[in-house]
């Protein structure tokens, strides 16, 4: 099921060109009905949502609102079990971003002058939460708690109803566990442009975050600048490094985990053990068989599968690092002898007991990561994704005295006298 590949054949320019061709491009018609439904919004606010909510949803509402006692509901039908299992992995989520809080900082000179930095967090942030297949409470969870944690002010959660005018249970209980100040059902391109401009009834927000189809992923590109967007996720990526040591059933599994997501998601063994592969193969085909979504899995391993065979375990890890997947399982004895050289992965698991659905629900670090090669230069979402910071100086009057000069001459040299000026009336 698994493309085979030595490493030695490889062409590694090849292997990066066929993992970053995956990720979905906008076509012009898509393109064209964002930016309509765009405008339509930012020009006729609630009435617009209500008409595109009954076009794109099929239901006719009378409110967006998800009011206390809907919440309530959704906690009953969710189950106790759910929620405690929620509960256990919000606190782990909590613990580990709690972490992340970074200080501002202050210099201060013998002469009059000192200058700092001081970390803010974003006001208010807005939660797209799909509907549909991928409607993940895990999301909710891995996208709310590190803006909590941040100390954002209000964080408004958008939603599209089901076809009753409700919405889906697991969500709403999700959303209240992780503490979302607002939720509204609405959603696709429509959602993200009420967060971003703001209508009679949604408060328009700083940062607009959360995984969506094609229109949702365009629409967050188009507002851009108006509002901040977290990154646009692409599909999901899973790497394994084993060795002949490494149990063919659990690598098997681990691969399929995130083949499931998507037809064009992406599950890459390396190995140093084509015994190992072999067995792999065989694992692939027998558990797959008694897996629901048995046909995504089956099309992202035909068109994204690859196995690699490489010399060492070493090898194995420059072979990861030139792919830079979302996901890295380090399948072997003594793994953090081995993390100082992965350097480029969204998140590394660790050992022969660290499955990947380990990160995506419970064990505390966040499943929002980079994809597509990204994590070559992007972080994980991060309680950073949610401050800003700002900077300030003060200068005594004796300080500008000793200073004064070299601005003015500074200023000069840019032809800009008024900037001069305004230190010249100082001195
Ligand atoms: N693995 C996904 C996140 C997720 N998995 C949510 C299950 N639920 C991100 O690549
Ligand atoms: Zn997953």
């Amino acid at each position: 099921m698994l493309k085979y590949m030595e490493v030695n054949e490889i062409s590694k320019q090849q292997l990066i060109k066929s993992l970053r061709s995956r990720s979905l491009k906008a076509d012009e018609s898509v393109t064209k009905s964002v930016a309509d439904i765009i405008e339509k919004v930012k020009n006729e606010g609630d009435k617009a949502l209500y008409e595109l909510t009954e076009r794109f949803d099929l239901v006719k509402l009378d409110s967006f609102e998800v009011t206390e006692s809907d919440l309530n509901e959704c906690i009953e039908k969710a189950g106790k079990e759910f929620i405690d299992a929620l509960k256990e992995a919000k606190e782990n989520i909590e613990e580990y971003h709690k972490k992340q809080k970074a200080n501002g900082y202050i210099i201060t000179k013998n002469n009059g002058v000192y200058l700092g930095q001081r970390v803010i967090p974003l006001e208010r942030v807005g939660v797209y939460v799909p509907g549909g297949t991928a409607a993940y409470p895990s999301s909710v969870l891995m996208n709310v708690i590190p803006a909590k944690v941040a100390g954002v002010d209000e964080i408004v959660m958008v939603t599209p109803p089901d076809k009753n005018g409700g919405i889906n249970p697991y969500i709403g209980a999700a959303a209240k566990i992780a503490g979302v100040d607002k939720i509204y059902k609405v959603g696709g391109a429509q959602a993200v442009a009420a967060l971003a401009y703001g209508t009679e009834t949604i408060i328009k927000v700083d940062k607009i975050v959360g995984p969506g189809n094609i229109f949702v992923a365009e629409a967050k590109k188009m507002v851009f600048g108006l509002v901040d967007i977290d990154m646009i996720a692409g599909p999901s990526e899973i790497l394994v490094v084993a060795d002949e040591k490494s149990n063919p059933v659990h690598v098997a599994a681990d691969l399929m985990s995130q083949a499931e997501h998507d037809k064009i998601a992406s599950a890459i063994l390396v190995t140093t053990s084509k015994k190992l592969y072999e067995k792999v193969e065989e694992e692939l085909k027998r558990q797959c068989e008694y897996l629901e979504r048995k046909e995504i899995i089956k099309e992202s391993l035909k068109n994204y599968g690859k196995a690699i065979i490489c010399e060492s375990i070493e090898e194995c890890i420059d072979i990861s690092n030139i792919i830079a997947p979302e996901h890295l399982e380090l399948m072997v004895d003594e793994p953090m002898q081995y993390l100082g050289l992965v350097r480029n992965a969204g998140s590394v698991f660790l050992g022969r007991y660290t499955p990947e659905p380990i990160g995506d629900y419970f064990g505390g670090t966040n499943h929002v990561l980079p994809t597509s090669g990204t994590a070559r230069f992007f972080s994980p979402l991060s309680v950073d994704s949610f401050i800003k910071k700002s900077s300030f100086i003060y200068y005594s009057k004796e300080a500008v005295k000793k200073d004064g000069r070299k601005i003015i001459t500074m200023a000069d040299k840019e032809g800009l006298t008024a900037h001069a000026n305004s230190i010249k009336v100082r001195l």
